[in-house]
């Protein structure tokens, strides 16, 4: 679902970087590492010393020719930065869009000194940067941003994201947000509320390895706005739901055996390709993921099947594969600690 934006992407991103190369010469070539930040290009790092200007977007053009060898530089090795750092004194312009939009080769970011207070756009703010396997924003201000589509779109080495200080109560946008984070195994999203959304579609969209998903502050969105959400969750086991919150097929939850509500004992959705349900609120389980600790096949892991694997070792009885749940092709205790595991 991602792809058919990527052009638009590229197009934005020569724009920001090359807005960004530009107010570096704004100096002389001399004072290259003076003004709002310093490019050092033996650690290949980029550390932002000051309020980058909002002018930052007026000239968007790679070829200008007022550009110095240095912003050419710069311009150039946009995809070889390893570390993004902030000093004190650092603040973003109102519009981040496509900022730090395909630095692929980007493995540190610590911004944790970057005022955001007045930025209203992120879309696209991190966008491609495939190396980068985790990131903590939690300081960032957001509590005037409207837009944060594809924010996170193609980051996909990214497997923790700590963004629980985020304030969404303005944004409008956040569709493709984590488009093809492919390798994300947890988000905890529950401070993420969706009064001001207009448009979620394709949010978690490609996240192959997602385990589990706190979106318990989400609300009751309007589910028209919110197709292919879940399109490709295909590892997708735990799923904390807000009361009120519609599930409905064209958000694309794989529903493989179905899910079921914590707290109550049947399936909630049917068998069919895509989950629907209204949700209670709560942590919801796929029960496909359940379902190998269920051993008498009643639906519900409990006591019952732990007494099912324990008898059965009792009495000695021999190798059942349904009861080797660690899968090292012997029936023995650790197959019991682990369902125990699974009823407590
Ligand atoms: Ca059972
Ligand atoms: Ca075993």
């Amino acid at each position: 679902m991602c792809t058919q934006f990527v052009k638009n992407a590229v197009t934005a991103c020569a724009a920001a970087f090359a807005a960004l190369s530009l107010c570096a010469g704004a100096v002389s070539a001399e004072e290259y590492d003076g003004g709002f930040f310093v490019f050092d290009d033996e650690k290949m790092s980029l550390t932002i010393t000051g309020a980058i200007p909002d002018s930052i977007f007026d000239y968007n053009d790679v070829f200008d020719k007022r550009q110095t060898q240095a912003q050419r530089m710069l311009n150039n090795s946009k995809g070889k930065i390893k570390t993004l750092t902030a000093a004190e004194g650092a603040a973003a312009p109102s519009n981040c869009g496509s900022l730090f939009y395909g630095f692929s080769g980007l493995t540190s970011v610590d911004l944790s000194k970057l005022d955001t207070s007045s930025v209203t756009n992120m879309s696209n703010m991190f966008g491609e940067c495939a190396s980068l396997t985790a990131i903590d924003l939690s300081s960032f201000d957001t509590s005037k941003v409207t837009d944060m589509s594809e924010m996170f779109s193609g980051c996909t080495s990214l497997e923790r994201a700590e963004l629980t200080g985020f304030d969404t109560s303005k944004v409008k946008r956040s569709y493709r947000m984590f488009c093809e984070c492919s390798s994300l195994k947890s988000l905890d999203l529950k401070g993420f509320t969706s009064g001001a959304a207009v448009s979620m579609n394709s949010m978690f969209d490609g996240c192959t390895s997602l385990v589990s998903l706190d979106i318990s502050g989400l609300g009751t969105p309007d589910p028209g706005m919110m197709s292919y959400f879940f399109e490709d969750c295909i590892s997708l086991e735990s799923l904390t739901l807000p009361k009120g919150f519609t599930v409905k097929a064209d958000m694309s939850l794989p529903n493989t055996a179905g899910w079921k509500g914590g707290s109550s004992e049947g399936s909630v959705s049917g068998d069919g390709e895509y989950a629907e349900f209204v949700s209670e609120g709560g942590e919801y389980l796929s029960l496909a993921a359940v379902m190998k600790y269920d051993l008498n096949g009643d639906g519900i892991v409990n006591r019952a099947d732990l007494y099912a694997v324990a008898h059965h070792l009792m009495n000695r009885k021999a190798y059942k594969a349904a009861y080797d749940l660690n899968s090292d092709d012997k029936t023995d205790i650790k197959d019991v600690i682990i369902e125990k595991l699974n009823v407590m």
